[in-house]
């Protein structure tokens, strides 16, 4: 008697402990986002700005002789920058301190080679500083791009130059901090004036900017800052400036100077990688980097602008638009006109989630406290996951009445890793499944993911996961009709 009571024991303390396994949060499977990662991606969409002596020479790599001079903008305001961006839905805006002709936008004290000795404010402008004023006064991130090619100093290739270049990033993050993004930018020597030698300099870049050293100096002013490019990224570049991210998207990856090299793998990511890596994808409104009244015609339109963020941050990735500032020193008129539009009918796009109001049922569910309910709601803690071991669930939305709609909007619940590698989205009318129509390759999901099909009217809606490895975690599924 004594003994099969202390077995009943045994057996509740068994279910107490399978009960409570299953109400704790499920492990996270490696990599996952830093805090800092995690935070940048949730910025989606913010700019780039190209201005400098090539806005002047009408050139996209100036050669590093155009002399300082030329740099006259007759009407400069960093405040219809910000102001047009905003209204374009940038969440920051990060700056060409120096391409690689060398020009520096702040008076530096490491070259003659800058505004210092331009006609803008008879050299007493500093536009790194306007710039990040305007950012502080409207609360827009702010950023910088320094380019380690400089095609003006004499000592580049040389060891003098690395000094001199962490010296820049040095003036930089001490004096307009803190930054949200530094770019280093890819583009590795080559030809160029050189102090006069009018030569050309191959280095390796891998080993010569010495990279690490870089990125612990902007992290000793910015700490939260991603870093675009070098040996140690914290983000990885798409691998093309055309603004198309691969449908499949991971955001895992694996350090090396191979890796970081490969067009092919920095398109997709690589799904057994160590690090977390997600990718930004950069692309400019106009055809050039920098502005040319040439492509005055050339601006992106709506539709385009619309292709583009389906094709970045509809596909896991961040967003890094282009707009060229023009001789003036303002963004022109149908560059922002368009960028505005195109945000409105984001807006309008992404409103109306279709399945606020639905009722919502996992096919599996840890426990009630994650349960599929989670992934109706804006809380980023809040999301739908299975028990161990499940490698394909599914969730079912029923309409209250019947809905038309043309696309789904997925989050993984990123903090426990990016694990989904095939979604399937069928509906249902009148009791019949069927599969939804779509060109989209029905692959990874990661921080965000954008489905767009043929519009069908529904009464159910089904979206079903299959992950790899790791655990299945949704955070958020949204609907929509464009
Ligand atoms: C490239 C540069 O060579 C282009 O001029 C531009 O700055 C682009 C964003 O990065 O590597």
């Amino acid at each position: 008697m004594r003994y099969s009571k202390g077995k009943g024991w045994l057996v509740v303390l068994l279910l107490g402990l399978l009960a409570a396994s299953c109400i704790r949060a499920p492990q996270p499977s490696l990599p996952v986002p830093t805090p800092q990662q995690l935070e940048w991606q949730q910025l989606e969409t913010y700019a780039f700005i190209h201005f400098g002596l090539n806005t002047f020479n009408n050139m996209e790599w100036g050669y590093g002789n155009t002399p300082a001079s030329t740099f006259n903008p007759t009407n400069l305001d960093c405040e219809q920058w910000v102001l047009t961006l905003k209204a374009a839905g940038m969440k920051g805006v990060i700056l060409t301190a120096k391409h690689h002709d060398g020009f520096c936008l702040w008076p530096t004290e490491t070259t003659d080679y800058s505004i210092k000795n331009s006609p803008y404010k008879d050299g007493h402008g500093d536009i790194v500083g306007e710039l990040r004023d305007a950012c502080r006064k409207h609360g827009l991130k702010f950023g910088l791009y320094l380019s380690p090619w400089d095609r003006h100093q004499a000592e580049y290739g040389r060891e003098g130059y690395v000094s001199i270049y962490h010296q820049q990033i040095r003036e930089l993050v001490s004096n307009y901090g803190p930054l949200f993004e530094f770019w280093f930018d890819g583009a590795n020597g080559g030809d160029g004036w050189y102090g006069g030698a009018n030569e050309r300099r191959s280095i390796v870049a891998e080993h010569y900017y010495d990279y690490e050293k870089a990125r612990d100096i902007v992290w000793s002013h910015s700490p939260d800052a991603a870093i675009f490019g070098g040996t140690v990224p914290t983000l990885r570049w798409i691998g093309n400036e055309e603004g198309v991210a691969s449908a499949t998207q991971w955001c895992s990856y694996s350090y090396g100077y191979d890796t970081l090299n490969d067009t092919r793998l920095l398109a997709t990511g690589m799904p057994e990688g160590d690090v977390w890596l997600p990718a930004e994808v950069d692309v400019s409104i106009r055809p050039g980097w920098f502005y040319h009244v040439s492509e005055d015609a050339k601006v992106k339109t709506v539709d385009e602008l619309m292709e583009l963020y389906y094709h970045s941050v509809g596909r896991n990735a961040n967003l890094l638009l282009n707009f060229p500032v023009n001789q003036e020193g303002r963004i022109p008129a149908i560059d922002s006109s368009h960028a505005v539009a195109w945000h409105h009918k984001l807006r309008e796009t992404f409103t109306n989630d279709l399945l606020q109001g639905s009722e919502v049922r996992g096919s599996n569910t840890r426990s009630s406290r994650f349960g599929a309910r989670h992934v109706l709601d804006d809380d980023d803690t809040h999301y739908w996951t299975t028990e161990d071991g499940v490698t394909c669930a599914e969730l079912v939305f029923d309409f209250r009445q019947p809905t038309e709609l043309n696309m789904v909007a997925l989050q993984e619940y990123v903090r426990l890793g990016q694990n989904v590698k095939k979604i399937t989205v069928s509906y249902s009318k009148n009791g019949k499944w069927l599969p939804v129509v779509t060109d989209e390759p029905m692959t990874t999901v990661g921080y965000k993911r954008i489905i767009r099909f043929q519009t069908v009217e529904a009464d159910q809606l089904r979206v079903r996961f299959n992950v790899g490895k790791g655990v299945l975690a949704i955070q958020k599924v949204a609907a929509y009709r464009e």
